[in-house]
């Protein structure tokens, strides 16, 4: 009998994954990444945000391919692979509309504050309705500012069209390719501070983007702000932004990321009216998690026959 590719992956794996695996790996445990060295390992596949570090590939000579269900890869050292000629696979452009949808989600519900009005509705303190109260705060036609117009921030600006919402921009260099033609505005970060009513993050989470958002930056926006951060949790400063929403300094936030994720169950953060959080649903839908669990298996499976990934960092 030929024996299966040895390949380490997250203890959890949806049944997507299982079957989609089932019978063209030999699945071996996370913990083995922290193991002794093993010349036996030729793959790992990577589910949710475990740490692939560059001490980890060390260890395993003969690792063929590191791939990643999902599109971001801050978890994953891939210079280190990099220099190890080790390919790190990912799941990108299938979930731009989706993760855009959820940053919508996440605008509408805390500019209109949608988890405050379903708690208010089931409670035994509604009997009667009163045009004074839950009043939040206008989307149509406001100004949008989405830091970081890769894949998904393009879909969210498509979004925010539809809006009819002015939308502004900042990102590294200004987008060469703008599709459908959308008026977008190129600004720089403090000018997208300043005149937003809503601050979209989408960038990925890399030196430069950690801590994008802090102390300063609050008080460089509006009091009548919206926060949304759909990228990586440390790209805002929790502390800074648990601050900023205590004190008024802005109006409410919908995060899909925290950092720590998840936060502490005593956080201050999770006991405030204003701030919306879902678990990083980002791209949690049965379609999109199906293709991206057969873009990240084939990617596995191209790297451990030594050919070139559908898709790479
Ligand atoms: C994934 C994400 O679901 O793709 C990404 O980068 O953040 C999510 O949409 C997650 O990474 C699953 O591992």
């Amino acid at each position: 009998m030929t024996q299966l590719p040895r390949v380490i992956t997250d203890d959890v794996l949806s049944d997507n994954l299982i079957e989609l695996l089932d019978g063209k790996i030999e699945r071996l445990p996370w913990t083995t990444l922290e193991g002794p060295d093993d010349d036996s390992i030729d793959g790992v596949l990577t589910f949710g945000h475990m740490l692939v570090t560059a001490e980890h590939m060390s260890r395993f000579p003969n690792l063929k391919v590191i791939s990643n269900y999902g599109v971001g890869v801050d978890h994953i050292d891939v210079e280190a692979a990099h220099k190890l000629n080790i390919p790190v696979g990912n799941t990108p452009h299938i979930l731009n509309g989706t993760t855009a949808d959820q940053a919508m989600t996440l605008l509408l519900a805390a500019g209109r504050r949608l988890r405050e009005g379903d708690i208010y509705a089931r409670s035994p303190e509604f009997t009667y309705f009163d045009p004074a109260y839950m009043l939040g705060t206008e989307i149509h036609h406001q100004t949008v500012g989405i830091i970081g117009l890769g894949g998904i921030g393009y879909q969210i600006a498509r979004r925010c069209a539809a809006f009819d919402m002015k939308i502004l921009y900042h990102k590294r260099t200004p987008l060469a390719d703008n599709p459908d033609n959308l008026t977008l505005h190129y600004v720089s970060l403090d000018n997208l501070l300043e005149q937003s009513d809503f601050v979209i993050c989408i960038c990925p989470l890399t030196k430069e983007t950690t801590g994008l958002i802090g102390k300063e930056e609050f008080s460089k926006m509006k009091n009548s702000a919206v926060l949304i951060n759909v990228a990586r949790g440390p790209v805002v400063d929790t502390a800074a932004l648990t601050e900023a929403l205590e004190n008024g300094e802005i109006y409410a936030a919908g995060l899909d990321v925290t950092d720590p994720e998840p936060l502490p169950r005593d956080h201050p953060l999770l006991s405030l009216n204003n701030v919306t959080i879902t678990p990083h649903l980002g791209s949690a839908t049965i379609q999109t998690r199906r293709k991206m669990a057969e873009i990240s298996v084939e990617n596995l499976l191209l790297g451990l026959r030594g050919e070139q990934l559908l898709h790479s960092v």
